[in-house]
């Protein structure tokens, strides 16, 4: 149940703000069908989504990280952006200063129709370059997955030799400074601030509704659970986001 009263004060914020930034995290994609990272269901096989998402990982066992992401651009492959999304897209193209953050690889939010959106995290549709020599292309295994099991588990080859690796960031590597230079100004130049299914647990995106609140804009938790963010917003919208999205854009 949406608490009406919370939602009816955030639409007359809307409406009056000039700024609004958007961050979403994996809960945003929940009801697509794809996996959180932290839910009960934030497992694959015997390992967490967590332990694979890091460089220590890839240089163990640079096939296995491979499958999982081949498996998750599967799921990928196969979802629809779900109400949510759309309606992200919509509110973008209503609000003059929008701003889209989202640490989903997905590339749900660019299909639902929203533009210029900030992926902090990367994408899991491109693979890159493991030693760094600057190539950048599709990943492999794009859906519909018609290649030979043998290759579907091969790890790519860059053509300089190196290993390629799905080109998103892990645990310990940092984001690209101009992705996080543009999602720091856009939390502290907006009015709302919408923190979308996030555990808000992993830095620095977990920084940036702090960043938000600090400036002094109205910052607006919409997620199922209670996160560390919680306490700091200032107004907290219990549900699902393909649920609450949908009902606060068509309030507008
Ligand atoms: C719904 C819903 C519905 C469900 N509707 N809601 C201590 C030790 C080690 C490291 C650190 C440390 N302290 C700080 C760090 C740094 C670390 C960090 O923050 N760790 C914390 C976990 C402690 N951060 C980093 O390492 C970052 N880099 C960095 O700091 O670099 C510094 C540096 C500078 C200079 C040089 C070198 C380094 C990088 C972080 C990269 C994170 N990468 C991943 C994988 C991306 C690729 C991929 O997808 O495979 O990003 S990990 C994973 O977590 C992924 C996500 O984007 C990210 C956040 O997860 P998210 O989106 O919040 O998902 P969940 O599952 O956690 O939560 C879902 C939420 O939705 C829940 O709240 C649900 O309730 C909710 N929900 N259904 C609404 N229907
Ligand atoms: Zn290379």
């Amino acid at each position: 149940m949406i608490d009406d009263q919370a939602l009816h004060h955030l639409v007359g914020r809307l409406r009056r703000a000039r700024v609004v930034a958007v961050m979403t995290g994996a809960g945003i994609s929940a009801e697509s069908g794809v996996p959180t990272f932290r839910g009960a269901d934030g497992l694959w096989r015997h390992y967490s989504a967590t332990d694979l998402a890091t460089p220590d990982a890839f240089a163990r066992d640079p096939g296995l990280v491979w499958q999982w992401y081949r498996w998750r651009q599967g799921i990928i492959g196969r979802a629809q952006p779900n109400p949510g999304h759309f309606a992200l897209a919509r509110l973008q193209s209503r609000t003059t200063g929008f701003s889209l953050i989202t640490q989903n690889v997905d590339g749900l939010h660019q299909r639902a129709g929203s533009a210029n959106v900030i992926e902090l995290h990367g994408n899991i549709w491109r693979a890159r370059c493991a030693r760094g020599c600057g190539v950048v292309q599709d990943a492999p295994g794009q859906a519909p997955r018609e290649e030979p099991v043998a290759e579907r588990d091969a790890v790519p080859v860059c053509r300089c030799g190196a290993l390629l690796r799905p080109d998103v960031v892990w645990f310990g590597e940092a984001l690209d400074d101009a992705c996080i230079d543009l999602a720091v100004r856009a939390a502290e130049g907006c009015d709302v601030f919408l923190a979308v299914g996030t555990s808000a647990l992993v830095y620095p995106a977990a920084g940036l509704p702090l960043l938000a609140v600090k400036a002094g804009a109205l910052v607006v938790e919409v997620n199922v659970d209670d996160t560390p963010l919680t306490p700091h917003a200032g107004i907290v919208l219990r549900g699902k986001a393909a649920e609450v999205l949908p009902s606060l854009e068509s309030r507008l």
